[in-house]
């Protein structure tokens, strides 16, 4: 019976990961995320419910992911990956959440047996898990409360080390399909470079090679991870210059560089010193994001954010799909209420590719994007990928062109199913995707930012006394309460050339966002800030009122 449950060997273990009182965790959409001394309990009864999950589907292995993404250092989180590498099935948030607030050990047990009987779950099936963290100073340790609760439920335990976190999702999908007609690929760090680079090399061949590529790596684990997938390329496909790479030396990770810190505050990170010309881009903490930039010929900074890589992404497949004759195959673009407005007109107009709203969160926009025959989605800030539906992946892999043009068309869409990660978005891939667009189209980021022009926009963050209080409705563009707020927020909007403005409760910080675009830079900041001030006057600002540009 060495796989069935012992819940006198769970206590004993749960001695050790105590939960500290007076803490209500929450499973958000970034799973959870905090301070990386509270979460020692939480890691470990994450492994627990890993171990459950498994045995609920049938023995398959399960990836946990420990990672603050673009969070300071002192930050540190965890989630966990279903087995074709897509965010766990939104249900089991919540068993995520209880579990995480058993306050002893009995409590503790007691949520087991009710997950357990809830979900019919066979205690006796065998159970795998893989696990791997970012380059975070409190990674070892919370690996070790991991391997305790992962132990205490006798799984089988894969160690796949320090990885980016879509590596972490492309080897779960890996160990479940190894050996089936859907084999994802080899499942070992080498094997996911070997897929970019062969598919990057295919879609660039007899393509002069662009001008370098600055990037700066926030110095976290995309740093070595990315010199490993250049190695793979070889120089004369892609030459990379890496900034921001210490990964080692503290207090260095997301500080002042970093995809977040660039979209944010729409500048230059810290360390680069690009010139026109110069081309460059950012990964995030755990190189999930990424965002390209350049400046122009008077020293202005311009931002390629996820919105242009969206649009850029559509277009090329949009015309290989044309020039291959698979007119059958349809393509969407999937945003949050954050895209810029010129990015969804562009989207709709000039491309004319039907475009959806969802929900911020990564889950809503895969979601809707699996709808699609060939679904891109991109968050502004940087985060996404294209997925291709079985429909999709079997004409390209079977349809044979009738003109060599039609074939190479057909070569390059088959090759991009390579090289973009199915699973989630993935900077590193994200940025061979980028890199071989350009190499085709022979463009500079300028030519590719001219598509259209970003409105100005800003993000503001209110603190208030409970940000639970907000509640949104249309993929969150209204507010359903406070009652009345939304009728205010119109009011100040009507006022302002292009002007859009929307309020939503953050998941994954204790504040409520505030979201405008206008026309002009100093009508956005007036109405971000006006919203702002609205929201902090009537629903319990604390702390100081944002009125930076009022
Ligand atoms: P919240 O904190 O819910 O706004 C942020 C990002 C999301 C997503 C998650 C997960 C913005 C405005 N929000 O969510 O897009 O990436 O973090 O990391 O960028
Ligand atoms: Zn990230």
């Amino acid at each position: 019976m060495q796989n069935s449950i012992n819940y006198d060997q769970i206590k004993a273990a749960a001695v050790y990961h105590p939960k500290p009182q007076n803490i209500k965790y929450t499973y958000g959409t970034a799973g959870f995320r905090m301070k990386a001394d509270l979460l020692d309990s939480v890691i470990f009864r994450v492994g627990i419910l890993g171990v459950l999950r498994s045995k609920k589907l049938d023995s398959k292995t399960i990836g946990i992911m420990i990672t603050a993404s673009h969070n300071p250092e002192q930050d540190n989180g965890v989630k966990l990956v279903d087995p074709y590498g897509e965010m766990l099935e939104q249900s089991w948030e919540d068993y995520a959440t209880l579990l995480a607030n058993a306050q002893t050990e009995d409590d503790l047990v007691d949520v087991i047996k009710q997950i357990i009987s809830k979900n019919d779950i066979d205690e006796s099936k065998p159970a795998s898990v893989v696990y791997a963290r970012d380059t975070r100073p409190s990674g070892p340790a919370l690996v070790s409360a991991l391997v305790d609760g992962l132990k205490a439920l006798n799984a089988k335990i894969i160690d796949f080390g320090i990885k980016t976190t879509p590596q972490l999702h492309y080897v779960t999908r890996c160990y479940n399909t190894q050996g089936t007609m859907d084999s994802y690929g080899e499942p070992t760090e080498e094997g996911y470079y070997k897929k970019l680079a062969i598919a990057f090399r295919k879609i660039v061949v007899g393509k002069p090679r662009l001008s370098p590529i600055y990037i700066d790596a926030a110095n976290g684990v995309g740093a070595p991870k990315m010199r490993e997938l250049a190695k793979h390329i070889g120089n004369d496909n892609l030459e990379v210059i890496l900034i921001n790479d210490d990964y080692t030396t503290q207090g260095k990770l997301n500080y002042q560089c970093g995809a977040d810190f660039v979209k944010t505050g729409q500048k230059l990170p810290f360390g680069c010193s690009i010139k026109y010309q110069d081309r460059a881009a950012s990964f995030d903490g755990d190189a999930d994001r990424i965002v390209y930039y350049y400046v122009d010929e008077d020293g202005t900074f311009r931002l390629l954010d996820g919105d242009k890589i969206a649009g850029l992404a559509g277009g090329f497949i949009i015309d290989l799909v044309k020039t291959a004759g698979l007119e059958g195959i349809n393509v969407g673009v999937v945003q949050t209420a954050y895209a810029n407005g010129s990015s969804t007109t562009y989207l709709e107009k000039v491309l004319n590719v039907p475009v959806s709203c969802v929900p911020t969160g990564v889950k809503h926009l895969h979601h809707e994007a699996e709808k699609y025959d060939v679904g891109v989605y991109f968050e502004a800030n940087g985060h996404g990928t294209v997925l291709f539906s079985q429909k999709a992946l079997k004409t390209i892999q079977s349809v044979k062109g009738q003109t060599a043009e039609q074939e190479n068309a057909i070569e390059k869409l088959r090759a991009l199913t390579d090289l973009i990660n199915q699973t989630v978005g993935d900077a590193l891939s994200d940025l061979l995707l980028v890199e071989a667009i350009l190499t085709n189209r022979q463009w500079t980021l300028k030519q590719w930012d001219q598509a259209y022009s970003d409105l100005p926009n800003r993000l503001v963050k209110v603190v208030v006394e409970n940000r639970h209080i907000f509640k949104t409705t249309d993929a969150e563009r209204k507010l359903v309460e406070p009652a009345g707020l939304q009728e205010q927020i119109n009011k100040l909007v009507s006022e302002y050339k292009d002007g859009r403005s929307f309020v939503r409760p953050s998941g994954t910080e204790d504040v409520v966002r505030v979201y405008a675009e206008a026309a002009t830079r100093e009508e956005c900041d007036k109405l971000a800030y006006k919203v702002a001030g609205l929201v902090y006057d009537q629903a319990g600002g604390t702390g100081g009122k944002p009125k930076e540009f009022l």
